[in-house]
């Protein structure tokens, strides 16, 4: 109904100007920039927030939902136009390969600083107190166990599309499985579930995310991750094997490009090399969804009204 209606407003304008693509004239193409959606809030919202941003600057734009995988290669090779967090933790190995076959742009590192991790509720401190320690939680593995689990403790991760390897698990030599959900609505589901009985929980979470401001929590101390973890078996604290460490801890979140795009759409292009979120942006897109229950066209908008001296230089500085 609501983008039914809006639609309509947009023709009307456009008949109104008389010349059809005039809108456009600045945005170099009329085609659609194509902007791919994924399967977690922030991502969504502020794929709606830039393609409003790039519609100010008379662009069409389309979202497309796509695997966050193999979007780097839907990116390399031109059928999306755009991705807007490329998180290092879960992402950096199928951005790599797409950067190594060439057609995929670096368009530059948002200041907002990322980790994706094992994490739990603050309340959980209470039941294995040596907590955010991995050795604690390893020792406290019969609290997070199952009934189903025999006898193991349950680690709740997110989507298999995440590539979140469980050979963590064996590489450390811990008592628990990996069990995944099918959504980043079923974390959080798990989390409010088990945050009403106060029962131990660990679980994948990321941040910046909402749950920063709303349930305090930290992510698990895992041996430092190092490049050499993922590779060298001799490298860490098992000498025979890889995975024996976490992921980063102050992980990048960057934005990406097809290559053609500096030519097609360049002043799309360029304000996407300025677009710089914050923790507290990210965080707040994704409160707006998970906690305020708003669409993601909406609180897209909504984001773009409350921060105009944010976005007014991306669009409009002429440095
Ligand atoms: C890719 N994610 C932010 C859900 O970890």
């Amino acid at each position: 109904m609501k983008l039914l209606s809006k639609r309509a407003v947009a023709i009307t304008l456009f008949a109104g100007l008389g010349v059809a693509g005039t809108a456009n004239a600045d945005c170099g193409s009329s085609d659609s920039i194509v902007i791919p959606t994924h399967n977690w809030s922030s991502q969504i919202v502020m794929s709606h927030v830039v393609g409003q941003l790039f519609e100010k600057l008379g662009c069409n734009v389309e979202y497309t939902p796509t695997d966050s995988q193999a979007v780097y290669e839907a990116v390399r090779i031109g059928d999306a136009t755009i991705e807007l967090e490329v998180w290092e933790g879960s992402f950096a190995t199928s951005f790599n390969a797409a950067l190594d076959k060439g057609g995929i742009l670096d368009a530059g590192t948002h200041d907002a600083v990322t980790r994706e991790e094992w994490w739990y509720p603050t309340y959980v401190e209470e039941h294995c107190p040596g907590l955010p320690d991995w050795e604690a939680l390893a020792a406290c593995s019969e609290m997070f166990a199952r009934p189903d689990s025999g006898g193991k403790g349950v680690y709740v991760d997110g989507p298999v599309e995440w590539l979140h390897d469980p050979a963590r698990i064996d590489a450390l030599g811990m008592n628990f499985i990996q069990i995944n959900v099918g959504s980043a609505a079923a974390l959080w589901a798990e989390l409010e579930a088990a945050a009403k009985q106060n029962k131990p929980i660990v679980m994948f979470n990321w941040s910046p995310n909402f749950t920063d401001a709303l349930y305090g929590g930290s992510f698990i101390e895992f041996p430092a991750f190092d490049e050499k973890c993922k590779t060298d078996a001799s490298w860490g604290i098992n000498p025979d094997a890889t995975n024996d460490c976490g992921s980063p801890a102050g992980g990048y979140l960057k934005k990406a490009a097809w290559h053609g795009m500096p030519t097609k759409w360049p002043a799309a292009y360029k304000a996407l090399t300025r677009i710089n979120f914050t923790t507290n942006h990210v965080g707040t897109m994704a409160m707006f969804v998970d906690i305020d229950e708003m669409e993601h066209d909406e609180a897209a908008a909504r984001w773009i009204s409350e921060n105009e001296e944010v976005w007014n230089d991306w669009l409009y500085a002429s440095q």
